[in-house]
């Protein structure tokens, strides 16, 4: 894929699209049409975000999910919404949801699609109830299996580098649609009075230094010494960093990748692999941190180079500039192995 060729003021996701894809060798437009089913299930759930409070969708559903999570209202429209706006297009062939204990096969006549998609449909949901900023992260494989046959496990249980795209929505004050691709990373947002997403945030890299630091400091007791030891020196008043946890990894991820810093979520000695997932956090995040110049790792080991095992394999996260990701992981990856 070319550079990224300059846009004007006023760009749309549409037109950014087809100007870029327009130089992709063998483009079909299924990728084009994929990204548009992305936006139309943001579209969908940012407006029901924005009105949960109107219309009865704060709380739970009084059900558990597959990760023993309460399951709130807005979860299941969100990932509802995002199976259909993907179910019936063509372009995809398996969705992996955090929602759903199995991949959800897109319906028979549609095995010919040539993507896998990773989601989690709404991220930090436990937010919706007090209007803090939650958010939607997926990531984009190219099925290995053959196309027009039923894809299967060996489509998603596979490396993080295997991803051809990935990207996040983020319902705050406004909608803002992050998407990275070979040519670079751009942030798109929503003007809800025309239902279309802009060109807002272009070629998007995460500065250097380390402003601030996100960690939730109620876990220290648990720490391994080499987490310590890092918030210690990043606390230091000559690193000038401030401290900042929302509590919603998309909101967390996307003031560090605008703003630079670091984001860690590790393991402890009550989690040894920590909270986060890989296919469809971890992975989807750490493709756009290292398109933006950053890097993100598990402590030890970039999280690309990482192998999803199960669909919901849990892991630890470092993730945001590229120079403070590898002073954390220096000093983490001494620490004794978590069993
Ligand atoms: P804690 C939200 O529930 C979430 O999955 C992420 O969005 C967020 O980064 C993390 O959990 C917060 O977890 O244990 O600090 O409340």
């Amino acid at each position: 894929m070319s550079a990224t060729p300059q846009f004007e003021e006023g760009t749309t996701l549409d037109r950014y699209l087809i100007q870029t894809m327009r130089s992709s060798p063998g483009a079909t437009g299924n990728f084009i049409d994929l990204i548009q089913s992305i936006a139309l299930a943001g579209k969908l759930i940012s407006s029901r975000v924005n009105r949960a409070g109107l219309l009865g969708m704060f709380g739970g559903t009084g059900e558990t999910n597959v990760q023993g999570e309460f399951v709130q209202k807005l979860d299941v429209y969100a990932n509802t919404t995002f199976l259909r706006a993907l179910e019936h297009r063509g372009h995809t062939c398996m969705i992996v949801s955090e929602e759903n204990e199995g991949p959800v096969q897109v319906g028979s006549e549609w095995h010919s699609g040539r993507y896998v998609v990773t989601v989690d449909p709404l991220d930090g949901s436990s937010n919706i109830d007090v209007n803090a900023t939650i958010g939607t992260i997926f990531g984009i494989f190219r099925r290995k299996s053959e196309e027009g046959s039923a894809a299967d496990l060996g489509d998603v249980l596979r490396s993080g580098r295997d991803l051809v795209a990935a990207g996040y929505l983020i319902y705050g004050s406004g909608t803002v649609m992050v998407l990275a691709m070979d040519n670079g990373v751009h942030g798109f947002t929503l003007d809800p009075q025309v239902g279309e997403f802009f060109l807002s945030h272009p070629n998007i890299r995460v500065p250097d230094g380390c402003p601030i630091f996100s960690v939730n400091e109620a876990n220290a007791s648990r720490w391994q010494p080499g987490v310590t030891e890092f918030v210690r020196r990043v606390k230091e008043p000559v690193r000038k960093s401030s401290g900042r946890y929302i509590g919603s990894l998309v909101a967390d991820f996307h003031r560090n990748l605008l703003k630079g810093g670091v984001f860690l979520y590790p393991g402890d000695t009550r989690n040894a692999r920590g909270k986060l997932r890989l296919l469809y956090e971890a992975f989807p995040l750490a493709f756009v941190a290292e398109k933006a110049g950053g890097y993100a790792t598990d402590g030890r080991v970039a999280i690309l180079d990482k192998v999803a095992e199960t669909l919901h394999d849990r892991t630890p996260l470092v993730i945001g500039g590229k120079a403070i990701v590898e002073e954390a992981t220096s000093l983490m990856s001494a620490d004794p192995k978590l069993t």
